[in-house]
């Protein structure tokens, strides 16, 4: 008898055992970490003196009189972003400028002194408005950087920052984020100093006590900063993480001071992230609809499509971070109905692939479930829409087996996985076999799951049986989550090239039935000119191509905007013994580069360096280009220029002058619009300052 209750009861707490969850794995998200992640998707505005000067940083000395949106609607811009399946927005409430867009006591500089509602404007509380009418949150960026701000570098304006913060988090409504930029410190006006202040980033605004204020004041706020603390910056404005993405994090490089001297290490630290890392951090990507954060009208032809945000959608929601997508409403305050168009044609995208889940009625048998426990811990809690419920194995199982049973051949091209990350990221690597004319065919495969993992494959499969087999893990899994979704094959846009002799060349991927292609803007159609084959552009302009199909299906349109082409120029410097090669820079390859940078870093680079062209004729150029170096490296990247002319190559005058601004974290082509065309033979471009390194890097100068 005694046995018999020992014996009971060692069976009934083994089962007790057995069923209690899984123990979490490495560090674990906070709550206001695992609402960001339900977030996946929202919206960064800005808006301010930029729109009007056509800029992406202000100096600080604009005068808040220029700042007018006489149409501005919040709603529709708001709507736009909720009509792309964006969940929020994020107001710059200040940028590096210093114009606040609130009424604010602590600055003059501010949006009641702009004429637009006769200085009795508020643009934060109307975004609020908006958003709280469309269900849509909020969050807010107040830049610490305050390049008018006389007192910008001392104590003093550490709390006038605070007192901002202050105002906009107890003054509208309950924010998603408080989002905080890494670009810190510089020359700016400063209240008519027009000096350079340099700031020690880790100590200057006393992180800590402010971010001490804001959990008081927002506690649902996550916080986004470099790194950290609730979200870090994936390290790129290109909307993409890594392949490999870690929600945990362990940075290497926390700030300017320690960072490696070569910038590549600390752009792929943050894109991947650290298995099994010190902290919860995941990945932000940060990236704007149009080639930069704020409006230009010279921009207006590069919107990113559907499809390309689509694209950024898979690199970004589907490795685990979350995708920010910048806005940029134009000057009369509304977003440009290219950007509109675009939003709704990719939210409608992720309607059309997502809403079915093709694995919805499937029968999933698992190798092993934890304490044979189905109803707790079965693959049904796969398909049961629930984040949180899991597929778990018992502690010893980490690396088990799924069998899929669709019950009929089914057609899919994505794959999506889960975690339960209230227990932490605990799944290193996945494969995905179908079952396909009899044998078993790997389709896919994944390292780092996490809270979401979108596997795209590059072909449909169409497959009755599928196996899934976790291949390695750090502890017993958790799985929350399996789909299969059908995104429709659609035609690819075609590509535009030009080449150094100024042929311009469109091709395709795969065959299509054919290309139309249209040179004065507009959009190409079934009657537009058909391509048949190279022909030569050397003048420069708008090419637009897009591909037809024989049943009327049309791709996306692609447009190249080309400079004067490069033909019979010459760089005039001939240094002998000179290593650098200048020729790389109009070489029209943006993947060569002219470099000066220097071996020994301990060696200082000296300033300005130049590079002077013969364009062998005297040629109207109504902007000039530099494209700074492509590889992800930042050392030698211009932020300040000089551009000259010349009638004879010997005396020359100042065309433009200026700063490259935001530069290093988006290297985009830059495009110096001249107030009027000049005629000239010969140009100079002059590098007055770098981002970092002891020399200059060009990948192309070019003038349109
Ligand atoms: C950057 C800023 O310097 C840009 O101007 C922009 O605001 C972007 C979102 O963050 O670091």
């Amino acid at each position: 008898m005694i046995r018999k209750i020992f014996f009971g009861l060692l069976f009934v707490s083994e089962i007790a055992c057995a069923q209690a969850p899984p123990k979490p794995f490495g560090v674990l998200p906070t709550k206001r970490q695992l609402v960001w992640h339900e977030t996946e998707m929202y919206c960064i505005i800005h808006f301010g003196v930029d729109t009007y000067t056509d800029k992406e940083w202000g100096y600080g000395d604009e005068d808040p009189k220029i700042l007018n949106p006489v149409n501005f609607d919040a709603s529709q811009i708001v709507g736009a972003a909720k009509a792309g399946g964006f969940k929020g927005v994020v107001i710059v409430a200040k940028h590096h400028d210093g114009l606040c867009i609130w009424p604010t006591k602590t600055t003059e500089h501010n949006i009641t002194k702009s004429p637009w509602k006769n200085g009795k404007g508020d643009m934060v509380k109307e975004y609020q408005l908006a958003c709280a009418r469309l269900g849509m949150k909020m969050g807010l960026y107040c830049s610490p950087w305050d390049r008018n701000n006389p007192e910008y570098g001392s104590p003093a304006y550490v709390k006038t920052y605070r007192a901002q913060l202050k105002e906009l988090y107890t003054g509208y409504g309950s924010l998603f984020m408080s989002w905080h930029d890494g670009a810190n410190g510089g020359d700016g006006y400063y209240g008519g100093t027009r000096d350079t202040r340099k700031i020690d980033r880790t100590t200057y605004y006393g992180w800590d006590t402010t971010w001490g204020m804001i959990r008081q004041l927002q506690p649902g706020a996550a916080i986004f900063g470099d790194v950290g603390p609730d979200v870090r910056w994936v390290g790129n404005e290109e909307g993409h993480a890594g392949t490999t993405c870690w929600a945990t994090y362990t940075p290497q490089a926390p700030d300017e001071g320690k960072k490696p001297a070569n910038g590549y290490n600390k752009y792929w630290e943050a894109t991947e992230g650290t298995w099994n890392g010190q902290y919860w951090l995941p990945a932000e990507c940060d990236v704007p609809l149009r080639p930069g954060w704020f409006y230009h009208t010279s921009q207006d032809e590069q919107v990113k499509s559907p499809y390309q945000l689509l694209d950024l959608y898979y690199q970004s929601v589907g490795r685990g971070a979350d995708l920010d997508l910048g806005l940029a409403p134009n000057r009369e305050g509304r977003l440009d109905q290219h950007d509109v168009d675009a939003l709704k044609g990719f939210g409608d995208l992720l309607k059309e692939i997502f809403s079915v889940n093709l694995a919805q009625g499937a029968t999933f048998t698992a190798s092993n479930v934890r304490g044979k426990n189905k109803a707790l811990y079965g693959p049904g809690m796969l398909v049961d829409k629930d984040r949180y419920s899991y597929w778990s194995t018992d502690d010893s199982v980490s690396r088990p087996q799924l069998s899929i049973d669709l019950g009929k051949p089914t057609t899919f091209n994505v794959i999506r996985l889960r975690e339960n990350i209230k227990l932490g990221q605990r799944i290193k690597a996945v494969t995905i076999e179908a079952f396909v004319d009899g044998a078993w065919k790997t389709i896919g495969t994944a390292t780092s799951i996490g809270a979401n993992r979108l596997i795209r494959l590059q072909q449909n499969v169409t497959a009755s049986k599928l196996r899934l087999s976790v291949t390695d893990a750090g502890a017993c899994i958790a799985l929350s989550d399996f789909g299969l979704f059908k995104e429709p094959v659609h035609l690819v846009a075609p590509t535009i090239t030009r080449d150094k002799e100024g042929v311009v060349s469109v091709g395709t991927i795969s065959p299509v039935a054919s290309i139309h292609y249209t040179l004065d803007g507009s959009e190409p159609g079934l009657k537009s000119p058909v391509y048949a084959g190279a022909f030569p552009l050397a003048g420069g302009g708008i090419v637009k191509a897009k591909s037809f199909e024989g049943d009327g299906s049309a791709s996306e349109v692609t447009t190249k905007e080309l400079g004067l082409s490069k033909g019979g120029w010459k760089v005039m410097e001939q240094i002998a013994g000179v290593r650098s090669r200048y020729g790389n820079a109009i070489d029209d390859d943006g993947r060569t580069v002219w470099s000066t940078l220097q071996r020994d870093s301990a060696l200082e680079g000296r300033f300005p360096q130049e590079i002077s062209i013969d364009m062998g004729k005297v040629q109207t150029v109504k902007a000039f280009t530099y494209l700074p170096r492509q590889d992800k490296r930042t050392e030698g990247i211009a932020d300040q220029y000089v551009f000259y002319i010349s009638d004879d190559g010997v005396s020359w005058k100042v065309a433009a002058e200026g700063e490259f601004s935001n530069i290093k974290s988006n290297p985009l082509e830059q495009v110096v619009a001249l107030s009027r065309p000049v005629n000239t033979r010969y140009f100079k471009f002059s590098i007055q300052h770098v981002v970092g390194g002891n020399g200059v890097v060009v990948a192309e100068v070019g003038v349109r």
